[in-house]
């Protein structure tokens, strides 16, 4: 397999998705073929289906939680996590996945831009979101002790916006990355390349003459925008395919 070497010279943005946390048991999204008992993936997992029915959004969440609790991080985020302690300041993961693996399995400089299962912030108030592990009783829909309102995951749902800080960190990373002088690679690990923005992250790399690498099972949406490509499972390509220089 081709090596990458990660070097001096080296800044490193890693994109993940959810085929990153499938070897550790967490289903992927087209695993469920965008759907969840048989409800449409936006239908649980957008503003209107929370609106609509938000005791089965939040029995979606509970679960989801619960699920994730119970998983281990697996030999692909070690990986990211030996790559992030070799380049310090010059390596960044954005993640699309909301489980909370890579900080677990010791990852730092991360953006989680989808959110996370084990926040929960209130839909009506601006109290802060807040970390909340508890898997809530099928049925009930928890409210908000400041304002009475109804809590929800907190959670980017489908046609909301990302945070924008989020997305500011990952461009400054880019730029910074890009201009530095040494070599700018972007890296995406899991994801179908389907959902924007972060499917479209791979076209600012190479506008800005990055490298990319795509390591995945399947042919993802965009993979034709990568120059390299490596189809495999996560947890074995990844800890296999940088030389650390
Ligand atoms: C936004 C939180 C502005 C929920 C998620 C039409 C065209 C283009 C865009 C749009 C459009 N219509 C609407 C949009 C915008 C929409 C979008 O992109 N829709 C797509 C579906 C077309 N995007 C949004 O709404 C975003 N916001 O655009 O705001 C706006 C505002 C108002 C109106 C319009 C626009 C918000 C997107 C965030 C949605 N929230 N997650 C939750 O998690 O419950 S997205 C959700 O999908 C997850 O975060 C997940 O991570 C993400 C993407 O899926 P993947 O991670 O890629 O996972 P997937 O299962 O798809 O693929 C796994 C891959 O891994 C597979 O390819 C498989 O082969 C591979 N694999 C499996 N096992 C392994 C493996 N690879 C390696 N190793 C293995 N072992
Ligand atoms: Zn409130």
């Amino acid at each position: 397999m081709e090596q990458l070497i990660l070097d001096s010279k080296t800044w490193l943005l890693v994109l993940t998705g959810a085929g990153v946390s499938a070897e550790s048991g967490v289903p992927t999204f087209r695993g469920m073929d965008g759907l969840w008992e048989n409800h449409p993936i936006e239908d649980v997992a957008s503003p209107q289906g929370f609106g609509k029915d938000p005791t089965l959004v939040w029995r979606f969440y509970s679960q989801r939680r619960a699920g994730a609790a119970a998983v281990h991080p697996n030999p692909g985020h070690d990986a990211l996590v030996a790559w992030e302690r070799h380049l310090g300041d010059r390596f960044l993961l954005a993640t699309q996945n909301v489980d909370g693996l890579h900080r677990r399995a010791g990852s730092n400089r991360v953006v989680e831009m989808h959110g996370n299962l084990f926040k929960t912030r209130c839909s009506m108030c601006k109290r802060a979101p807040f970390d909340d592990t508890t898997v809530y009783p099928v049925g009930t829909v928890p409210t908000c002790d400041a304002c009475g309102g109804r809590l929800r995951p907190h959670i980017v749902w489908f046609g909301e916006y990302l945070d924008p800080a989020d997305m500011q960190r990952i461009e400054d990373f880019a730029l910074r990355g890009s201009t530095s002088g040494g070599r700018f690679i972007f890296l995406a690990a899991g994801t179908s390349g389907l959902v924007y923005p972060a499917a479209g992250i791979v076209d600012h790399v190479r506008a800005a003459g990055g490298e990319t690498w795509l390591v995945n099972l399947d042919p993802a949406q965009n993979s034709n925008r990568f120059e390299n490509t490596i189809t495999g499972k996560s947890g074995e390509v990844l800890p296999k395919l940088a030389k650390l220089g």
